[in-house]
């Protein structure tokens, strides 16, 4: 068939949420790795807490026994290979900073080892600060060295806990996973996970720290370790797309936002999405608007995008669906497998190297348009009425699919490009229509 993307680097991330090992290797070789995806966030992959909620995942027990909601260590180490096979990275959740607190389901944790707050399988007392919650974000001291959530906080200070840390990444990385989200980073004192980083080999990572404006540990103390979250990104594509999307021709650092390669940016994420950590994010829930910044996300040459895919839900405690996770079920949302967030993957690959946004135009409220350089054009409508526009999209002329009109890349309507670099483009309300070299129309 047409347009076969997977030439190209990887480029944008998806964040397989609360996903099965198994069906994550299914979703690798199906539909990731022909898709262009970069890699698979996967859940904490460490043993857990008891209790169907999402975040017992979030309460770590061992980081030696890898059984957790997800599957066993046999089926984490297939569905890795399987991955790489598919020409896709595993990124893992890591949560070190934190460990168990919560009993209310029985203190028979994921993989049947038997624990108690500050006791478990592997640390004890002395391996965790003294007991005190986190109260005042206002002092460094206090959102590094005591507990979040009243969790036991890691003493990352200690030689025998950095180690500890460190060779679970280390086991991790001889088992193939390619990189590191290292959850609650911002409760971490950055000189001591440099240390633990330095004692895994400085495996790929990203930190996840959120930034508030007013308290006293910022996401720039944590650069020099690794990339970091922009938890910014989100919050102020949500206020536009809300507003006027005309305003982001500029989105990045004159924003206040990290410099382009240290931001990993999502339009939300797990804790977004149920108004953990903060809210006023898009998510699932908004439909076309949610779509469209997805869209614009992949579009716009800033950051490292990571793509949410979760599942339904109304209560924000609601643990995953029963049974294997797959997209045939209503219950998985499965953005990844949006037409539009999946072509836009390939769009990204395809013009990564034309890192700078060409020919924008706008009609000075919610529809935009533009090039990133000669390899690819997008237009997003993010308003009800039908968009015509003769736009210069600055490509060769030249016949190409628009990727968004169909599931394969090449399934709908062409667009011709003439050789002055003019196009014509329709798009229907609360749309978009994208183009690049990827996926021409004639000789794929
Ligand atoms: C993070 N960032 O710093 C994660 O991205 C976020 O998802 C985690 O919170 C948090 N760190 C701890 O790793 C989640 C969730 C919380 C949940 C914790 C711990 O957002 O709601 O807290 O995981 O599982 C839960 C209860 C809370 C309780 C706590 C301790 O919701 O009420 O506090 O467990 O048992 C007494
Ligand atoms: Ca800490």
């Amino acid at each position: 068939g047409c347009a076969s993307l997977s030439a190209s680097a990887g480029t944008a991330f998806v964040h397989l949420f609360e996903w099965k090992w198994n069906d994550i290797a299914t979703e690798c070789e199906v539909n990731l790795g022909p898709k262009g995806f970069d890699a698979v966030q996967i859940s904490p992959p460490h043993e857990h807490t008891a209790g169907p909620f999402w975040w017992t995942r979030y309460q770590p027990v061992s980081f030696t026994n890898l059984t957790s909601r997800s599957g066993t260590e046999a089926e984490l180490q297939s569905m890795i290979n399987r991955c790489h096979a598919a020409g896709v990275k595993i990124y893992a959740d890591v949560v070190m900073n934190n460990w168990a607190a919560y009993q209310g389901h029985g203190n028979i944790a994921s993989g049947g080892d038997s624990w108690s707050p500050r006791n478990y399988p592997d640390l004890s007392s002395q391996d965790f600060h003294n007991d005190c919650t986190i109260s005042n974000y206002g002092d460094a001291n206090n959102v590094w060295d005591c507990g979040l959530y009243g969790m036991p906080d890691l003493h990352t200070g200690r030689s025998y806990s950095q180690d500890y840390a460190a060779n679970y990444l280390k086991k991790l990385t001889a088992m193939g996973v390619d990189g590191f989200r290292i959850d609650a980073a911002k409760h971490i004192r950055p000189s001591e996970l440099d240390t633990v980083m330095a004692k895994a080999n400085r495996p790929w990572s990203f930190l996840e720290v959120i930034g508030a404006s007013g308290e006293a540990v910022q996401p720039t103390q944590y650069t020099y370790i690794a990339p970091v979250t922009e938890f910014g990104y989100g919050t102020a594509v949500a206020g536009n797309f809300n507003g006027q999307i005309k305003n982001l021709k500029n989105l990045g650092t004159s924003w206040g936002l990290l410099p382009s390669d240290k931001a990993v940016v999502f339009i939300d994420n797990h804790d977004r999405e149920r108004g953990h950590g903060g809210g006023g994010n898009l998510t699932y829930k908004d439909g076309a608007k949610y779509n469209l910044a997805n869209v614009y996300m992949l579009a716009f040459p800033y950051g490292y995008p990571k793509v949410m895919s979760g599942y339904q839900f109304t209560d924000t405690d609601a643990g995953p669906p029963a049974g294997n996770t797959n997209c045939d079920n209503s219950q998985w949302v499965c953005q990844h497998r949006w037409t539009n967030i999946a072509n836009m993957v390939g769009f990204r690959n395809f013009t990564v190297g034309a890192w700078s946004v060409n020919n924008w135009w706008d009609n000075g409220n919610n529809q935009i348009a533009f090039g990133r350089g000669d390899k690819g054009f997008v237009v997003i409508n993010n308003e009800s009425g039908a968009l015509q526009q003769t736009l210069q999209t600055g490509m060769p002329a030249g016949t190409y699919c628009n990727v968004l009109a169909g599931a394969a890349e090449c399934s709908g309507a062409m667009i011709t490009v003439a050789s002055n670099g003019m196009a014509t483009f329709n798009v229907a309300g609360n749309s978009a229509a994208a183009i690049h070299g990827g996926a021409k129309g004639t000789g794929c």
